[in-house]
C-alpha cells in the first residue's frame, strides 16, 4: 500500500503545502498535481463538484503521484463513506464546533474498531493506494488523514475539548469563517490582534494535544509566515484564484485600439 507522504510530514512537524481545487476538472487537477504541492484538497464545500467529478479528479491527481484530499460539504456519514470508497486520501471536514462533532468525524473516517465506517469491497478506495482490499482494511486508518477545521471563535474557545479527541490529524483554520464569527470583515489577511490572538490559541491547543495546525492564506508571503510561526497543514489559495489572478493582470495590459 503506498504511504501517505502527508501524514508523515506532520508526524515529522514539518510543514506539508497545498492548494485547494475549486474547478471541476480532471484535467486541471492533473496539472495542478505535477507542481510540487504536497496534497490537492478537492473542495466539495464551496464549488458545485459532485462526487463523480471528484472521483475523476481523485485520479487524475493519483496518476500524477499526487496526494488526493477532499473537503466534504458537512460532517455527515455518507460525505465521509463516498469520498473515502471513491479513493480519497484524507479529508477535511468544515466547521466543527464541537467535542461531539470532532469524535462523528473520526467515527465516520475510521474503520472498527477505532470507529463506525461501513467496509465494502469493491469500489476504488484500495487501488487509489495501489494495493488490495484486504492490505486497504488493514492499513486504512494509519494512511487516511483526518483534518478538521477550526472556522468559528466559540469552537476556538473550545479547542481544547475538540483537540483532544483522538483520531485527529489536523486542524485547519478557515479564516474567512473565521473572521465573520468575530465581526471582521471576512477574508484570509486580518489585521485585527483579536484575530491573530485566535490563532494563537488554536495553535498552542494543537501543541498540548499533538495534532498539526493549519491554515489556509492567499499568498506565498503570508503562507512562508505561518509556517514560521509553526503551522504545517497550510493551503496557498486555490487553483481558481491563481487562474483569475494571472488572467486579470494581463488583461489590463491589454491596449485595446481607440474606436
Ligand atoms: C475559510 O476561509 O473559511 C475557509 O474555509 C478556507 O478554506
Ligand atoms: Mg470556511
Amino acid at each position: 500500500m503506498r504511504p501517505n507522504p502527508v501524514k508523515r510530514l506532520l508526524r515529522d512537524s514539518r510543514p506539508a503545502i497545498g492548494t485547494w481545487l475549486n474547478i471541476g476538472s480532471p484535467i486541471t487537477a492533473e496539472a495542478v498535481a505535477t507542481l510540487g504541492f504536497d496534497w490537492l484538497v478537492v473542495d466539495t464545500e464551496h464549488s458545485p463538484i459532485g462526487i463523480e467529478t471528484a472521483t475523476a479528479m481523485f485520479q487524475a491527481i493519483g496518476g500524477m503521484g499526487g496526494v488526493p484530499m477532499v473537503r466534504i460539504p458537512a460532517n455527515t456519514e455518507e460525505n465521509f463513506k463516498r469520498v473515502l470508497d471513491a479513493g480519497a486520501w484524507g479529508v477535511v471536514v468544515p466547521m466543527v464546533r464541537t467535542a461531539e462533532e470532532a469524535a462523528a468525524a473520526v467515527d465516520w473516517c475510521k474503520y472498527p474498531p477505532a470507529g463506525k465506517r461501513s467496509m465494502a469491497g469493491s469500489p476504488r478506495h484500495a487501488r487509489a493506494f495501489g494495493t488490495d482490499p484486504q492490505t486497504y482494511f488493514a492499513r486504512a486508518n494509519d494512511e487516511i488523514l483526518l483534518v478538521i477545521q477550526l472556522e468559528d471563535i466559540e469552537a476556538v474557545r473550545r479547542a481544547d475539548a475538540i483537540l483532544k479527541v483522538p483520531g485527529l490529524d489536523a486542524c485547519f483554520i478557515g479564516p474567512t469563517d473565521l473572521s465573520a464569527s468575530m465581526g471582521l470583515k471576512p477574508g484570509y489577511e486580518q489585521k485585527d490582534p483579536a484575530f491573530e490572538d485566535a490563532l494563537r490559541m488554536v495553535r498552542e491547543a494543537c501543541k498540548r494535544h499533538g495534532v498539526a495546525p493549519g491554515i489556509h492564506t492567499g499568498s506565498a508571503a503570508v503562507l512562508n509566515q505561518r509556517i514560521a510561526e509553526g503551522f504545517q497543514f497550510v493551503a496557498l489559495w486555490s487553483e481558481l484564484n491563481f487562474m483569475l489572478q494571472a488572467v486579470r493582470a494581463e488583461l489590463a495590459k491589454v491596449q485595446r485600439r481607440p474606436a
